[in-house]
């Protein structure tokens, strides 16, 4: 008899095992995620929501008469990651320093540092989302990140939202335990990466919870993941993802460039207050990886899938 898998099933909250490396390490190993209720600064992740705010304000995709901190979008508003008009702003998001900053909050690097026995590197590629309700085509597809970010497996990412971000606002789900399955196959798809796997077959489970400000999710390089639509009227969703990884592996060198490399650092860093987060990893002895030929071989196969439905 086969056994229905029920469509979502909520995070496990490791809060409990903040302290215990080993704990940390079994988890990840066998969920291939970890989630943390209120591990980040709720003042820092609002501050970094005020930032971009001011920025979508100028470019006029918020509502007028609306609070701006409520991040509802202007009537015909709707821009998707690359398009010149989203890179517009995205450009200027990603100079934030709070933004910036965020990526580096103390209790975060904390627990990962805990996780890995040893001293983290954070990849300075930072990245922000900034999904529109209503425009469900580019929901971000399940994948994995290894295909995109290459450097060691032992890769991780960590999502928050920038605010409250119930599941209908379109929060992150992972697919437990798909760390496991190796790299995947993938097909061009919509939405952030442009490429997408079949997860129909697969014998995982989906997980994913109501994000309040300050919970993050934590996953594995392999680990597929995935977005839920933003079914809001009018809200935006705003979210970041920072990559981190043990300071011993090697990472891919395109990891310490600003996301989409089109702005210089020295740009990013032309106004902000202070000088101590600046070029924080050109000290550290960071060791370059390879490009992985398992990699290059499914991003070739995925081309030829490229077809109509495919990411222009
Ligand atoms: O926030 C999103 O829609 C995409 C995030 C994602 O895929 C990631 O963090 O790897």
């Amino acid at each position: 008899m086969t056994t229905l898998k029920p469509e979502l099933q909520p995070f496990t909250d490791s809060n409990n095992a903040l302290e215990d490396g080993a704990e940390l390490k079994r988890r990840m190993a066998q969920d291939g995620y970890l989630f943390f209720k209120n591990l980040v600064s709720q003042e820092r992740v609002w501050e970094t929501r005020r930032e971009i705010v001011g920025l979508l304000q100028s470019a006029g995709w918020l509502k007028e008469g609306r609070e701006p901190m409520d991040v509802i979008s202007a009537p015909g508003a709707n821009y998707v990651e690359p398009a010149p008009a989203y890179m517009q702003v995205y450009n200027e998001l990603i100079k934030g320093e709070a933004f910036n900053r965020l990526a580096l909050e103390p209790r975060l690097i904390q627990m990962l540092d805990t996780l890995f026995g040893e001293q983290t590197l954070a990849h300075s590629r930072n990245i922000a989302r900034i999904i529109f309700p209503q425009n469900t085509l580019y929901t971000t597809p399940s994948h994995q990140d290894y295909i995109h970010i290459q450097g060691t497996m032992d890769t991780y990412t960590a999502w928050m939202p920038l605010g409250d971000c119930p599941k209908e606002l379109g929060s992150l789900v992972v697919l437990q335990g798909s760390h496991r399955a190796g790299v995947l196959p993938v097909e061009a798809a919509y939405g952030a990466g442009g490429l997408g796997i079949d997860t129909e077959s697969l014998p995982y489970q989906w997980v994913g919870s109501d994000f309040e400000c300050g919970d993050v999710v934590v996953f594995h390089s392999l680990t597929v993941h995935k977005a839920l639509p933003n079914l809001a009227e009018e809200q935006i969703r705003l979210s970041v993802d920072f990559r981190y990884q043990p300071l011993s592996h090697p990472i891919d060198h395109s990891s310490l460039l600003p996301h989409h490399n089109k702005v210089a650092w020295e740009e990013i860093y032309a106004k902000w207050k202070s000088d101590d987060a600046k070029y924080y990893w050109s000290d550290l002895p960071i060791r370059y990886a390879g490009h992985d030929p398992k990699v290059l071989e499914v991003r070739a196969s995925a081309l030829q899938t490229k077809k109509e439905t495919a990411t222009p």
